[in-house]
Formats: C-alpha cells, structure tokens, sequence
C-alpha cells in the first residue's frame, strides 16, 4: 500500500530499499554499471533541468518548439475530458502547455521518482490550475503500482512520456515498459518525445557541454553514494566520459577512473582499475522506421508522427492497438 501524504501524494517510496542494493549489484559485477534513475534526487533533477537549457542540448527546446507548433493537432487527437498520465513529470513545465490547451482534462496523474520535486510542483499546478484535480504518484515508474482515478469521468486516458527518456531504456526493458503503458491505457494512447539519429558531432556535444554541466549530473551518482551509503569516492579521481557508439545507436555516458583505487562504500571495497568504468546511462537514438517497430512490437499503431525541419527530434502519438 501506498503512503499518503499532504497533496494527495501516493508514495511508494521508490528509492528507499533499492539503492545501496542496486549500486552494490552494479559495482560488483564485471562490467561495472548503475542504474540512471538514480541521477534523479533533487538535486540530480535540477541538474537535468539545468542540461535542458543549454544551448548543446538541443533535444529540450526542439520538442517544446514541436509540440507548440502541433498543439490544436494534439488537442485534437487527445479529444475531451481526457486522463493525462505523466511518466517523469520532473518539474511539470511541459505539461502546463497540454494542460493550457486540452478541453477540459479529466484530470492530471504526475509520476516521479524524486518527492520533493514532485511536491513542489504539485503544489504549483494546484495554485495555478485550480479545477484540474492532480493525483501525484511518487514511484519507479518502471515498477507495478496501482494507477490512482479521478472523480470526473475519463474521456481517455493519454500517457505523456516527453523528453526521449524511452531513450534511456535498452531494447527489451522499453518493449515492456511500453507494453505496461498500453496496458494502463488500454482504448487511448500515447504523446512520445523521441529522439532521432543525427550527425554525431551534434549528439556528441549535447552531452559534453562547454559549461560541464553533464558531467556535474554524471558524477552526481558519485555524491549520492558518498552522502547515503557512507562511500568516499573522490569526485577528481572519476572522468565524465559520453560517446556516440553508431554500431548500438546509443550515447554512452561513462564515469571513468583515473588511477588504480580503492573505494569503500559502507564495510565494502571496491577496486577500480585506471581506465576502468562505471557505465552510468545510455540514451538510444532511433530513426522513424525504427521506433515505429518497436512501438507496433508493444501493441501500438503510429497514428501521427511531427519532426522540425531539421528532424532532429519528434513527438509522435501512439494509439493502442
Ligand atoms: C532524461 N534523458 C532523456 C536524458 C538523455 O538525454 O538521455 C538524460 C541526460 N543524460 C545526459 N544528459 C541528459
């Protein structure tokens, strides 16, 4: 059973058990990795808020720019009094450009990893949209959790999953965690950000900015196990490394070590080699033809795809099968 908690929060305390187990698992096995959904605490969510203003992260204002070009299209296809089901809210600033636009939404379900954030805007959302009814679930989104229900009736129920974040999943994991998706809205569908394959110096400098902002989030995994797990990784001795890997049409972010160390996290050592890494997130880049396949392999059907002129990104609305 979920918490409950002031504003309607239903918390599953998503990170509570899992991370000194996940990280454990992950900096044990031969290829040393850890999971990305661990980047986003508070302050790894503002960070990734900070990357999306850059100028080399072009993926943010790319899809903004789609969406507000394409927003009567959407309204259109979301239809009346529809359930908007958010995957990784974050801050909720996309959402309020739906929600200024949809006919009159049944009601807004905002599902976040990171508490806090979550609560700040929900509580924002409220002041500002004061009929929407707003259902904050805090959760892995990935993991099974009951989908709370809005008093209004539903129209249909649309999940929003912006940013390319289905990017950060590996082949199979986003087969199924689409498939989850259809499931939860079965008879509606789905508004997708997705990012496309490009020429990779454009990729390589999205996640290698001048300012060093990726790599502060990128290292934000190593504050994060010296703050909660009691490790002692020093944050100079680990190199931010990111790479187009065209052969996997993935972006690799690595953290690299810069001597032979050892690492203690808790009563355990772990011993790095010098060049040896934790490989801490990929972000896979698809062509149309591509994610088209594996939506129609989770049980969608492309209804509507829009790109910029330069196609370099695309929202696209998925409808279940
Ligand atoms: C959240 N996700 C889509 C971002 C991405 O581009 O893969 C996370 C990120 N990693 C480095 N920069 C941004």
């Amino acid at each position: 059973m979920p918490r409950q908690s002031p504003l309607g929060l239903y918390d599953f305390e998503p990170q509570r058990k899992t991370f000194r187990d996940e990280v454990l698992q992950g900096l044990q096995d031969a290829r040393k990795e850890l999971p990305s959904k661990y980047f986003y605490d508070d302050v790894g969510s503002q960070l990734f808020e900070q990357i999306c203003e850059m100028d080399e992260y072009y993926l943010t204002r790319t899809e903004l720019s789609i969406m507000q070009e394409q927003m009567q299209e959407i309204v259109a296809l979301l239809g009346p009094h529809c359930l908007l089901i958010e995957y990784g809210s974050g801050n909720s600033t996309k959402i309020r450009m739906l929600l200024d636009a949809l006919q009159e939404p049944a009601g807004y379900v905002p599902i976040d990893i990171a508490k806090d954030q979550l609560l700040r805007s929900v509580a924002a959302l409220s002041l500002a949209y004061p009929e929407l009814e707003v259902l904050p679930v805090c959760a892995d989104y990935t993991s099974n959790f009951k989908l709370p229900l809005p008093r209004k009736p539903v129209g249909q129920k649309v999940a929003y999953f912006p940013g390319s974040t289905i990017g950060n999943f590996d082949r199979e994991p986003a087969k199924r965690f689409l498939q989850q998706i259809a499931r939860v809205c079965k008879g509606g569908g789905l508004l997708i950000g997705v990012d496309l394959k490009k020429d990779f110096n454009i990729l390589h400098r999205a996640y290698n900015d001048s300012q060093g902002v990726t790599a502060q989030f990128n290292k934000h995994l190593l504050v994060r196990m010296n703050q909660e797990l009691d490790a002692d990784f020093q944050l100079n001795q680990f190199g931010h490394y990111a790479f187009y890997n065209p052969g996997q049409s993935r972006i690799e972010m690595h953290l690299v070590s810069l001597k032979n160390q050892t690492v203690r996290i808790g009563d355990i050592d772990i011993s790095f080699k010098l060049g040896e890494s934790i490989w801490t997130e990929s972000s896979y880049k698809y062509t149309l033809e591509e994610f088209a396949q594996l939506a129609r392999s989770a049980g969608f059907t492309v209804e509507r795809v829009w790109t910029d002129a330069r196609q370099l990104f695309s929202v696209q609305y998925l409808k279940v099968v």
